[in-house]
C-alpha cells in the first residue's frame, strides 16, 4: 500500500532528522546588518563558525561593500591590491565557509572599517564535534527517536 510507505519514509526523516548538523546562516550584525560603528567582534565572541555555515552581509550598496582580506589587511584596514578578488557589493551577500581558520572581512568605503566596519572570524571543522555532555544528548535523542517511532507507529495501525 503506497501510504505505508509514505508513512515509513516520513517516519525515517523524523528518526534521523535531529542527528543531521544542520548548516548555520549567521545574519552579520543580526538586525543591525553590516555598517560602521558597530563591534562585530563583540557580536562574533559568542558564536561558533564551521565549515558550511554561511555569513550573511545586509547592507545598503552603495556606500557599503565587503572584502575578503588577509590578517594585514584586516589590521591596517587596506583592501586586497590586486583586481583578481573584486569586493562584494550586492547589498545582501552570502559567503558560504569553505574552509577552516581565520577569516577577515572589511568594508573598503572611506574609513568605514576604522570606524569599526570589519569582521574576524575562525571557522572550525564542520560538523560540530559531540560536546562532553554527548551522552546526556544521545539519551534525550533516543528519547526523541522512541517518542516519534510510537506516534508514527500508531498513525501506521490507524491507517492500515
Ligand atoms: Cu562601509
Amino acid at each position: 500500500m503506497a501510504s505505508i510507505k509514505i508513512v515509513a519514509l516520513i517516519t525515517m526523516v523524523v528518526i534521523l532528522l535531529p542527528t543531521i548538523a544542520m548548516a548555520t546562516e549567521f545574519i552579520v550584525g543580526d538586525a543591525n546588518g553590516w555598517k560602521p560603528n558597530f563591534d562585530y567582534q563583540a557580536w562574533a565572541k559568542d558564536k561558533v563558525f564551521h565549515v558550511g555555515d554561511t555569513l550573511v552581509f545586509n547592507y545598503p550598496s552603495p556606500p557599503h561593500n565587503v572584502f575578503k582580506v588577509n590578517g594585514t589587511g584586516f589590521k591596517e584596514c587596506v583592501k586586497p591590491t590586486t583586481n583578481d578578488q573584486p569586493p562584494l557589493t550586492s547589498g545582501n551577500d552570502k559567503i558560504e565557509l569553505k574552509t577552516t581558520g581565520n577569516k577577515w572581512y572589511i568594508c573598503s568605503t572611506s574609513n568605514h572599517c576604522a570606524l569599526g566596519q570589519k569582521l574576524n572570524i575562525t571557522v572550525m571543522e564542520g560538523p560540530p564535534a559531540p560536546a562532553p555532555s554527548s551522552a546526556v544528548r544521545g539519551f534525550i535523542f533516543s528519547g526523541y527517536q522512541v517518542f516519534m517511532a510510537a506516534i508514527v507507529g500508531v498513525f501506521i495501525a490507524v491507517a492500515a
